[in-house]
C-alpha cells in the first residue's frame, strides 16, 4: 500500500473462464499449490480438488458454482474465482465477471475453442476485464497451439500476443517488441532512436494488456504441472490494479450465499475506501449494520474488522442487497445479460405447504434471481425458470440437502414473452367503500429487449410525489402477465400521465390496485403480440454442405450473415 496517496496496489482478483471440462479447476489447484495456499494437490477426478468441494460438483465431475480462493504471490494478495464451465450454469459465470480484475481464458489444446468459449469472450469484452488465455492440456495427443491460436486469431481478436517464448521476467524478445511496437507509434519512434529499454517498454504493455488492447497467451498443462509456475510469474509480472482506501466505501454485490447456521452472506467487491464491521453501509436508501466481515477461502473463511478497497469479501448482517447492487456510494445497479428461456414447474407432495415449499425457493432465487421464480396464482403451480436440465437436476438435488425436500419438475417449457404492438391508455379506477385511487397510463411498444422503462409526466398538483412514487413501485415490484397467455409483459414504455388520490379515502394498496387495473385495461385496449426467444448462433461445417444449409436455414425462416470461409471449412452466422 501506497501510504502517501491512499492508494492500494496489493489486491488483484482472477477470474478463471472457460467451456465445461477445459481445465479451469484443475488450473486454479495448482496455482493455489505453488503459492502455498493449499498443502495437498487434489484432483476433480479424485473427487478432493479445492474449489469443487460442494457434494454436487463432487459426484458430477463439474463446477456448479462460482467459489473462490485466496493465496498471496510476491507482495500481492491475489483473489482467485473459479467459474462453471457449463451452459446451464452461464448466469454464475456471469455474475462473477464484474469482481475480477483480470479475467483467465482456458482453452483446451486439444479441443480448441469451443461453444462456451464464444460466450465467455463476448462478456468479457461487454464488461471491459482484460484478459489472458491459456492453452491447457498440451499433454494431450493432438494438442496444437499453433491451431488454437490460429483460432483465437480468427473467432476472438488479432489482438493475441504467444508470450510463453517471448517473455521472460519482463524481458522480451525480437518478436514481442515488433508486436507491441506495432500498436504504439511514439514507442515505435523511442526505438529507433534509443533501442530497446526495458523498463518502457513493459510499462506501456502492461498498459495495453489492462486497456484490452493486447491480450497475452500462454500455454501449459494444469493436470502435468507444465508452465504453470512460469504463468503465475508473469501474471504477475504483467498485471496491476489502483484502488483508493481513502475515498468514500463503494462496492459491487456479486453473490449471496447462507451458511449452514442459515446466515445471509452478502459477497461485495469493494471498489472504494474501507468498510469495517459494525458499520453501517447504504443500500440504495436503506441502511444495515454490517454485524460480520469474511474474507472466504473455499468454504473455509476467516473474519476480519476492517476491509480494504479491491478486496472481496461476504458480509453479515445485510438482509436487503441483492446480487448487482451498488453498496456505499455507488448507486448504479447491475443488468445481466444471460437470460434463461426455459421454464418448469415444480411438482411436490401435495401435503406439503406451498408457502414453506416457495420459501425455500425464494432462498434459492437470492442466490441465484436467473430462477425468477413465480406462483402463478391462475394455474395454481410454482414455476422455476432455467437455462437447461442439468440445472433441474441440480436444484433437484439442492432442495432435499438443504431443506429436507423432495421435489421433482414437470417438462421444460420455453418461457414466452408478450408485450405490445401499438401505443394505448389504460385507466385505472378503485373506489370500494372507504378506498380511493385513479391511474391512467400511457402504454408503448419499447425496442426488443428494453424491458418495462417507467416515465412519468403527472403534475404533483394532481398527485403527492409520494403517490407518484408509489405508482412506480408497483409497475416494478413483480412481473405482470399479458392478456394472450399470461406470460410476463415486456418492452413497454409506461408513462403515468395523472391520478388522484383522497384525502381521508386513499389508503395502503390502493394505487397497487389502480395501477394493475390501469394496466390490465391497457393492455385490452390494443394489439398484442406473443414473443419466443431466439438464439444466435454459429455452425462451423464442410464447405461441401453449405448450399444445403443455406437453403435449410431459409425453409425454416432464419437469417444468416455473410458465410466466412477459413481452412475447408465454412462458417455461418444465422438469427431468426
Ligand atoms: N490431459 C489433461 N487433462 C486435464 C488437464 N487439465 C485438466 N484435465 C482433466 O480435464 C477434466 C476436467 O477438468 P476440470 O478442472 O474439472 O475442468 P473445468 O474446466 O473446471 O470443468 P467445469 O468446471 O465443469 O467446467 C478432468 O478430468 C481433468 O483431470 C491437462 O492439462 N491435461
Ligand atoms: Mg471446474
Amino acid at each position: 500500500m501506497n501510504h502517501f496517496t491512499g492508494e492500494i496496489e496489493m489486491n488483484k482478483t482472477i477470474g478463471i473462464l472457460a467451456h465445461v471440462d477445459a481445465g479451469k479447476t484443475t488450473f486454479a489447484e495448482q496455482i493455489l499449490y505453488h503459492t502455498n495456499s493449499i498443502k495437498n494437490r487434489g484432483r476433480v477426478d479424485h473427487k478432493n480438488s479445492f474449489l469443487d468441494s460442494h457434494n454436487i460438483e463432487k459426484e458430477r465431475g463439474i463446477t456448479v458454482f462460482s467459489d473462490q480462493a485466496v493465496f498471496d504471490y510476491n507482495s500481492s494478495t491475489y483473489y482467485l474465482i473459479d467459474t462453471p464451465g457449463h451452459v446451464d450454469f452461464s448466469s454464475e459465470m456471469e455474475r462473477a465477471i464484474k469482481a475480477m480484475d483480470y479475467a483467465v481464458v482456458i482453452i483446451s489444446g486439444a479441443e480448441g475453442v469451443q461453444g462456451q468459449t464464444e460466450i465467455v469472450w463476448e462478456l468479457l469484452r461487454k464488461y471491459e476485464v482484460p484478459t489472458f488465455f491459456f492453452i491447457n492440456k498440451t499433454d494431450r495427443i493432438g494438442a496444437n497451439i499453433q491451431a488454437v491460436l490460429e483460432e483465437i486469431r480468427l473467432n476472438f481478436t488479432k489482438e493475441v500476443c504467444y508470450i510463453t517464448d517471448s517473455f521472460n521476467d519482463g524481458e522480451m524478445n525480437l518478436e514481442l517488441i515488433e508486436f507491441i511496437a506495432e500498436r504504439d507509434d511514439i514507442l515505435f519512434e523511442k526505438y529507433l532512436e534509443e533501442g530497446y529499454k526495458k523498463g518502457i517498454w513493459l510499462t506501456c504493455m502492461k498498459k495495453m494488456i489492462k486497456e484490452n488492447k493486447i491480450f497475452p497467451c500462454l500455454s501449459g498443462s494444469a493436470l502435468q504441472d507444465i508452465g504453470i509456475d512460469s504463468f503465475l510469474k508473469n501474471l504477475d509480472i504483467l498485471t496491476y490494479t489502483k484502488y483508493c482506501d481513502e475515498e468514500q466505501f463503494s462496492g459491487q454485490v456479486y453473490k449471496i450465499r447462507h451458511d449452514e447456521q442459515g446466515n445471509r452472506l452478502t459477497y461485495i467487491k469493494a471498489l472504494s475506501g474501507t468498510l469495517k464491521v459494525r458499520e453501517e453501509v447504504a443500500i440504495d436508501n436503506i441502511y444495515e449494520k454490517v454485524s460480520q466481515i469474511r474474507i472466504y477461502n473455499g468454504h473455509k473463511f476467516k473474519t476480519v474488522d476492517k476491509v480494504f478497497a479491491g478486496e472481496l469479501f461476504a458480509v453479515v448482517g445485510l438482509s436487503s442487497a441483492i446480487i448487482g447492487d451498488g453498496v456505499g456510494t455507488l448507486k448504479e445497479k447491475l443488468n445481466y445479460e444471460i437470460v434463461t428461456t426455459l421454464k418448469s414447474k415444480v411438482i411436490f407432495d401435495k401435503s406439503l405447504n406451498i408457502k414453506d415449499v416457495l420459501t425455500y425457493f425464494k432462498i434459492l432465487e437470492e442466490e441465484d434471481p436467473a430462477l425468477n421464480i413465480i406462483w402463478d396464482e391462475r394455474l395454481r403451480e410454482l414455476q422455476v425458470h432455467i437455462m437447461g436440465i442439468i440445472q433441474l437436476e441440480i436444484l433437484k438435488q439442492l432442495m432435499e440437502e438443504r431443506f429436507n425436500l423432495i421435489v421433482d419438475f414437470g417438462p421444460c417449457e420455453i418461457a414466452y414473452k408478450e408485450t405490445i404492438l401499438t401505443k394505448t391508455t389504460g385507466y385505472g379506477h378503485f373506489e370500494p367503500l372507504g378506498h380511493y385511487a385513479e391511474v391512467h397510463l400511457r402504454l408503448e411498444p419499447g425496442p426488443r429487449d428494453s424491458g418495462i422503462i417507467f416515465h412519468n409526466t403527472c403534475h404533483t398538483d394532481n398527485l403527492t410525489v409520494g403517490n407518484q412514487n408509489l405508482v412506480k413501485t408497483h409497475i416494478y415490484e413483480r412481473d405482470h402477465r399479458g392478456i394472450l397467455t399470461g406470460s410476463p409483459i415486456t418492452d413497454l414504455k409506461i408513462t403515468l400521465l395523472t391520478g388522484r388520490a383522497h384525502n381521508k379515502h386513499t389508503s395502503g394498496g390502493d394505487f397497487r390496485e389502480a395501477t394493475l387495473r390501469a394496466l390490465r385495461q391497457g393492455l385490452g385496449n390494443t394489439k398484442n403480440v406473443l414473443l419466443e426467444p431466439y438464439y444466435r448462433f454459429k455452425m462451423e461445417v464442410d464447405l461441401d454442405y453449405m448450399g444445403r444449409i443455406l437453403s435449410d436455414i431459409q425453409k425454416l425462416n432464419g437469417l444468416f450473415e455473410a458465410p466466412q470461409t477459413f481452412y475447408n471449412k465454412v462458417t455461418h452466422i444465422i438469427h431468426r
